[in-house]
């Protein structure tokens, strides 16, 4: 382990254990970061962690030739549910690559051609239900983000309806896999003692991981027995790509864990860059009027084409701008090949890992600027200007978001027919306070809304 670095005041035996917020473990990382530096580490008890916040040292562990991703404590325990699927997965475990180059072109620009029309299906599902909304009613952003973008995966990826929309409550999957989530949090933080005794917690994990299983295990098996007439979709180039290296397709059970991986990582995050995103547009007038320009200019009254998508360009620099400040996987870490050198002066030895805290990075003023704080869209006209290792939400190289495309399709079009139609009012002078799952959310956003033009 590195000696010499900054770390803040221990606690005996519990080390810095206590100076975590355990709702909000991620901003107390951020906090530490502004006080100790670009570099520390933090001790929990019987283990360290050093975190990297700079430009600088992230240009660095964002060398692939000398870091690879870790699957650190916390991913170790989604892999209860996420097994060898893409995001838990080592580098060098065999399903990795596999699954790596069989899944690839299901997420090209030439596939979210495949995808446009579903998700116009389930945004336009969104706008009816605001549509009809009382000018009272008050809309919950983020859950009704989630139904969304839940749906949104479930649509493209399976051809599954979970029908959120036509609930009162949340479809039960997303109550077991944020319990699931949560819990795996949690061990993540226990001591190994308390760990041992939280029985009940342990068992209700094992109920929900079956849940989703079984739920999972259903989809596969009926559209086996659909035959081969299957869907162009995600589980069909899953049931029947071979990867082009060895051969070889997916076994079922890793299929499994890579719709349970595409369902978790497919929703959460999207759905909190859109919430994100209309808080900023509620506390920015003068941005969301540049926005609903665009949008009427771009879009008008229709509903909007693929290529009007690409045209949105200032949406697109909006949710660029929100998952600078916000980007809603706000870590990942990485461990050293082979013995190196930071930033030509900290000594790493060979399996040192790092984590990147994405949001500190995102305000390293020597390439952001003294606003670095402030909601600028306007950084993003131009993204050549954008430093290479500077903007890191979707992580990095091949171990990078292999559903950024989807995401940012998705979102630009949600967040264009939303402005298309409705006028947002932050009702309640709405302060944001950022909740922590595995992913981040602005947590009791609420708005009303009025519309802006008729619903066809
Ligand atoms: Mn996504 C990896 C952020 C949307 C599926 N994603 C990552 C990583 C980040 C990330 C960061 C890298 C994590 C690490 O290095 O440990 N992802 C996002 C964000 C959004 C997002 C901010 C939305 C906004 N992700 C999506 C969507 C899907 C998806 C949508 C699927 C449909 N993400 C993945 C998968 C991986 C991943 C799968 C793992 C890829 C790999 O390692 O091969």
């Amino acid at each position: 382990e590195m000696k010499n670095l900054p770390q803040p005041k221990s606690y005996g035996p519990l080390g810095n254990l206590p100076l975590i917020d355990k709702e909000k473990p991620v901003q107390s990382f951020m906090k530490q970061a502004r006080e100790l530096g670009p570099i520390y580490q933090f001790h929990f008890p019987g283990r360290a962690s050093t975190f990297v916040s700079s430009a600088e040292l992230a240009a660095e562990i964002c060398d692939e030739t000398r870091f690879d991703k870790k699957i650190g404590p916390a991913l170790q325990k989604v892999r209860a549910f996420g097994g060898d699927g893409l995001f838990t997965s080592g580098t060098e475990e065999p399903n990795w690559k596999k699954a790596h180059n069989i899944l690839l072109p299901s997420f090209s620009q030439q596939a979210m051609k495949g995808y446009h029309d579903k998700m116009i299906d389930l945004a336009s599902q969104l706008v009816q239900k605001w549509a009809r909304l009382n000018p009272n009613e008050e809309i919950d952003v983020p859950d009704d983000m989630t139904r969304l973008t839940l749906d949104t995966i479930g649509l493209c990826g399976f051809n599954y309806r979970f029908n959120s929309f036509y609930r009162e409550d949340s479809h039960p999957f997303v109550e077991k896999m944020v319990r699931a989530l949560d819990e795996s949090m949690s061990q993540t933080q226990r001591l190994g003692i308390q760990d041992k005794l939280m029985v009940r917690s342990k068992q209700q994990f094992k109920e929900d991981i079956d849940y989703m299983f079984n739920l999972v295990d259903q989809l596969i098996a009926e559209r086996k027995q659909a035959g081969d007439q299957g869907e162009d979709d995600l589980l069909g180039h899953m049931l029947k790509g071979k990867d082009p290296e060895t051969g070889e397709s997916l076994d079922d059970e890793n299929i499994r864990f890579q719709i349970i991986t595409f369902l978790i990582a497919g929703h959460e995050t999207t759905s909190g860059l859109l919430s994100f995103a209309i808080q900023y547009l509620l506390k920015h007038p003068d941005k969301l009027q540049k926005a609903q320009a665009e949008v009427d200019e771009v879009l008008g009254d229709a509903t909007p084409s693929f290529k009007q998508v690409k045209q949105l360009k200032y949406v697109r620099m909006i949710l660029n701008e929100a998952l600078r400040l916000w980007p809603t996987a706000p870590a990942f870490s990485v461990y050293a090949k082979e013995d190196t050198t930071l930033a030509g002066k900290y000594e790493v030895e060979k399996g040192e890992a790092f984590t990147l805290l994405i949001p500190e990075l995102h305000r390293d003023t020597s390439v952001w600027g003294l606003d670095a704080e402030e909601f600028r869209p306007e950084r993003f006209e131009d993204m050549t200007k954008i430093p290479h290792h500077a903007f890191k939400p979707f992580g990095n190289g091949q171990r990078a978001c292999i559903g950024q495309q989807f995401a940012l399709h998705e979102a630009v079009l949600v967040l264009g027919m939303v402005l298309q139609h409705f006028e947002l009012i932050d009702h309640s002078d709405y302060q944001l306070d950022v909740k922590e799952t595995l992913t981040f959310k602005p947590e009791g956003l609420t708005m009303k809304v009025k519309p802006r033009r008729k619903v066809q």
